[in-house]
């Protein structure tokens, strides 16, 4: 048996086709179904459907073969046990700094002043921050980081950007760009070793499905 872990939303969406490609066709829509495990046309592979965040640690214990996950969360996680063979070029977003309309990031920085900046993404802003040399105080969240900075948490935020459109909503402005993010096949170390056949299949449907190599 072959499992994959997958979250719901954009990132099983654009899994399908790849999926598709090696011949695999979920039995259900994650989104209607409550089911976590999803079986598939093929009775040797089936889906376990899980947190983005939660993808990684499922793949690294061998709770899946494989999974997807975006790079943001792979650098947060940090990779331990996984093997990184892919990046399939899909969900695709910015990691950027914003503030409030109005505010001047740059001289701030300039001066020297110390910033509060609310983040999900604590391990990729501090290498950020650190390589800028800005003095910042991390602040941690779980979501909705656009709030932060309007009820005064923090002066910025470190968030994930793909039209603009949130931040444009909530009058705030991408003033830096941290790094960009697609998301990548992970497979558990040991499994590649011990479902070697039918985990190279898959890899390879995958790698023949991506969009072009950026
Ligand atoms: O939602 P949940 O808390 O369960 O987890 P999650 O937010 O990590 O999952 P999900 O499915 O939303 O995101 C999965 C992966 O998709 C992320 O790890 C990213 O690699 C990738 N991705 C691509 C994005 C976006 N684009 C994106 N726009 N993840 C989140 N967003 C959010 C962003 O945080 C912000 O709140 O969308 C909002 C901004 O979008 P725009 O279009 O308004 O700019
Ligand atoms: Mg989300």
């Amino acid at each position: 048996m072959i499992t994959i872990a997958l979250s719901k939303g954009r990132i099983f969406e654009e899994t399908v086709p790849l999926l598709a490609a090696a011949g695999i066709v979920p039995s259900e829509d994650p989104e209607r179904s409550r089911k976590l495990i999803l079986s598939t046309n093929r009775a040797d592979v089936r889906l376990v459907i899980v947190r983005a965040s939660d993808v990684p640690t499922y793949v690294q214990h061998g709770a899946a073969d494989l999974g997807v996950a975006g790079y943001d969360v792979l650098l947060e996680h940090g990779g331990a046990g996984l093997y990184q063979p892919l990046d399939l070029e899909i969900a695709r977003c910015r990691l950027m700094v914003a503030v409030p309309r109005g505010f001047d990031y740059h001289d701030a920085v300039k001066q020297g002043a110390r910033l509060r900046v609310a983040t999900k993404y604590v391990e990729s802003a501090r290498e950020h921050f650190a390589r800028k040399g800005v003095h910042v105080d991390l602040i941690k969240l779980y979501g909705s980081m656009e709030l932060a900075p309007l009820v005064g948490l923090a002066d910025a935020i470190v968030d994930l950007v793909s039209s603009g459109g949130t931040l444009a909503a909530n009058d705030l402005v991408a003033v830096e760009h941290v790094l960009d993010v697609s998301s990548r096949l992970v497979v558990n170390q040991a499994a590649l070793k011990l479902k070697c056949a039918g985990l190279q299949a898959i890899l390879d449907a995958f790698a023949g499905a991506r969009g072009p190599a950026a």
